[in-house]
């Protein structure tokens, strides 16, 4: 009787399917990304934009100079997993009475962010439904800034990760957290991810086109096959 070992190979095959892509280390070597040298990831499902050293809501952006800066960020959807990394200057513990912003999740883009993600405080990670924005205090047109209320859905590992690259003399930081996609029902229309810190000086935002992961399919596809000519062949040879 051979079949466990099938079995085995299959739920091997699976955990490979759905293995974590993306490491939440602070790290972008996992993107495939070097900020201020390589932008482009290396996952072609990958979403992201760059604006290094500007901004394109507002001619002055960054205002305030590199400190304000976000450069760049970066969205890929995994199986039932989103993950997002952002690139900016703009340190965890906040500059000049402005403090971090959290990620706002525009499903439909309309305009209002159905979801937020909080990058800082003791719900680092959490997932809201139908969150309470502050607006941005200088460039309000650059809000929604800060999650200070709504429906806490659930919390993920995400870290705000002071890296040792040095641009224009400010260090550069890196935001990587996830949560679960199917939790929002898993949508397939494009959707709109924004960042900016409380101020407003500069911000991101970036539209997410989610695409079905052919990985789990390219790899479950020879698992399946395998186990379909076996039980084929046992029945074959049982006469
Ligand atoms: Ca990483
Ligand atoms: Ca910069
Ligand atoms: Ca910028
Ligand atoms: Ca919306």
């Amino acid at each position: 009787m051979r079949y466990p070992l099938f079995f085995l190979i299959l739920v091997a095959l699976m955990g490979l399917a759905t293995a974590d892509a993306y490491v939440i280390n602070g790290l972008m070597d996992d993107w495939g990304v070097q900020p201020h040298i390589q932008w482009v990831p290396s996952m072609s499902s990958a979403n992201w934009i760059e604006e290094d050293n500007w901004g394109s809501g507002h001619s002055n952006f960054p205002s305030g100079g590199e400190i304000y800066d976000a450069e760049a960020l970066y969205c890929d959807i995994v199986g039932n997993t989103a993950y997002i990394a952002l690139v900016t200057s703009f340190p965890n513990m906040g500059y000049d009475y402005s403090l971090p912003g959290d990620f706002g999740i525009d499903l439909d883009r309309d305009g209002i962010y159905e979801y937020g993600l909080k990058t800082t405080g003791s719900h680092q990670g959490g997932l809201y439904a139908n969150p309470i924005w502050t607006t941005a205090s200088t460039y309000s047109l650059s809000s929604p800034a800060r999650i200070i209320g709504g429906t806490l859905l659930d919390i993920q590992p995400l870290v705000y990760n002071q890296s040792s690259i040095v641009e224009n003399g400010f260090p550069t930081y890196i935001i990587e957290g996830s949560f679960n996609w199917a939790s929002l029902g898993t949508p397939v229309q494009p959707f709109n991810l924004h960042w900016t810190m409380s101020c407003g000086n500069d911000m991101l935002d970036l539209t997410v086109q989610p695409v079905p992961e052919p990985g789990t399919l390219f790899l479950l596809g020879p698992g399946l096959a395998a186990l379909w000519g076996f039980s084929r062949r046992r029945k074959g040879t049982k006469k």
